[in-house]
């Protein structure tokens, strides 16, 4: 999280993944799936929060307090 966007944005991932986010900005955000599956809650600046991604789906997410801020993790069972 930098300059109030995820960085980098959209994620292609392997099954069994961890994504950590850090946020870089001096406000809080937050990753938040849509169907709030998975959320990392509040983080300040400087802290950071892991999602392991064990099935394979297409996950939406945004900030909270920023819905403007969005990305989407895709977790794929291999990466060809
Ligand atoms: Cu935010």
């Amino acid at each position: 999280m930098e300059d109030n966007a995820f960085q980098p944005g959209n994620l292609r991932i392997m099954a069994g993944t961890t994504v950590t986010w850090r946020n870089f900005d001096p406000v809080a955000h937050t990753a938040t799936e849509r169907g709030e599956e998975w959320d990392t809650g509040m983080l300040g600046e400087g802290e950071s929060a892991s999602i392991t991604f064990a099935e394979a789906g297409s996950y939406d997410y945004y900030c909270i307090p920023h819905p403007d801020m969005r990305a989407r993790v895709e977790v794929v069972p291999s990466l060809d």
